[in-house]
């Protein structure tokens, strides 16, 4: 994992740049497995009553979902970034590299999230992961999305929107579908007609501004369409967390975890 990062502060922050970068083959495909195999073993501990914290597990929530096995029912763990591959994963020099050139000297991991996207399973329809998080500074925030298996248009790839990075923060409204996963919400005010699909291969990695607009459509297929996602902000960060009935609270999901200082590794032991 060796990339060339020199042009990803601009390709991500200019007006006239796409706001995202893509790393081909960046891992090998046997990293994306063993974390596949980590999931599925927390996914099937939690589905038995055992312990899995920090960990959190968010089962598919639409309409007539089935499987025989724990994992088949999952949509996505959260919180993953401080265990086993996936805090090793934040380690690589050339995950540092891209941090370090896409966000500064000082950069923390505040979200981790493993999404199976099995069989049959919804997309996430349009929306700027800003969106999310009500930061301050707003950015530079960044997510790093990898691709465990195949993405393709029949599993439900990624969707992006090149240049919509520089777009403020648009309205998000509640996704319509009845049954579509917790916290779902979309963009609709917005033209999508310039969008490009992301047909990746195993150890992809795709690295993308927190404004970027972007979904992902339904796997349709009849395999599973597994991604990783971390995302990282400047260390120093406030994050105000989520308002519920007009009070703000930390959000769960998020846990900030330094990854970088003064442009060196934290080490994955510490
Ligand atoms: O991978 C997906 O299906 C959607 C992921 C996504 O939109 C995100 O991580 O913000």
């Amino acid at each position: 994992m060796s990339p060339d990062t020199s042009g990803i502060a601009a390709d991500l922050r200019e007006r006239d740049r796409p706001g995202f970068v893509l790393f081909e083959r960046f891992a090998e495909q046997a990293v994306g497995e063993a974390m596949l195999d980590e999931v599925v073993a927390i996914a099937r501990d939690a589905a038995a009553g055992r312990g899995v914290a920090p960990a959190i597990v968010m089962n598919e929530s639409q309409p007539g979902f089935s499987g025989e096995l724990p994992e088949d029912l999952v949509s996505k763990i959260f919180r993953l970034h401080r265990r086993g591959s996936f805090r090793r994963f934040l380690a690589d020099p050339g995950v540092t590299r891209i941090l370090v050139d896409a966000i500064g000297p000082d950069v923390d991991c505040f979200l981790s999230q493993f999404i199976f996207k099995n069989p049959g399973a919804w997309g996430q329809p349009w929306h700027q992961d800003q969106y999310y998080f009500p930061f301050e500074p707003a950015r530079p925030v960044v997510g790093l999305w990898l691709a465990v298996t195949e993405a393709t248009l029949e599993n439900g790839c990624l969707h992006v929107l090149p240049g919509s990075h520089a777009e403020p923060v648009h309205a998000h409204v509640p996704d319509a579908r009845p049954g579509s996963l917790y916290g779902y919400m979309e963009i609709v005010d917005h033209e999508m007609s310039g969008a490009t699909p992301c047909l990746l291969s195993p150890g992809d990695l795709l690295v993308f501004d927190s404004h970027l607009m972007h979904r992902s459509t339904d796997n349709v297929s009849d395999g599973i369409r597994a991604a990783m996602v971390w995302h990282c902000a400047a260390a120093g960060t406030v994050d105000r967390g989520v308002e519920i009935g007009g009070r703000w609270i930390s959000n769960p999901v998020n846990d900030w975890l330094p990854v970088v200082r003064d442009g060196e590794v934290v080490s994955a032991e510490d």
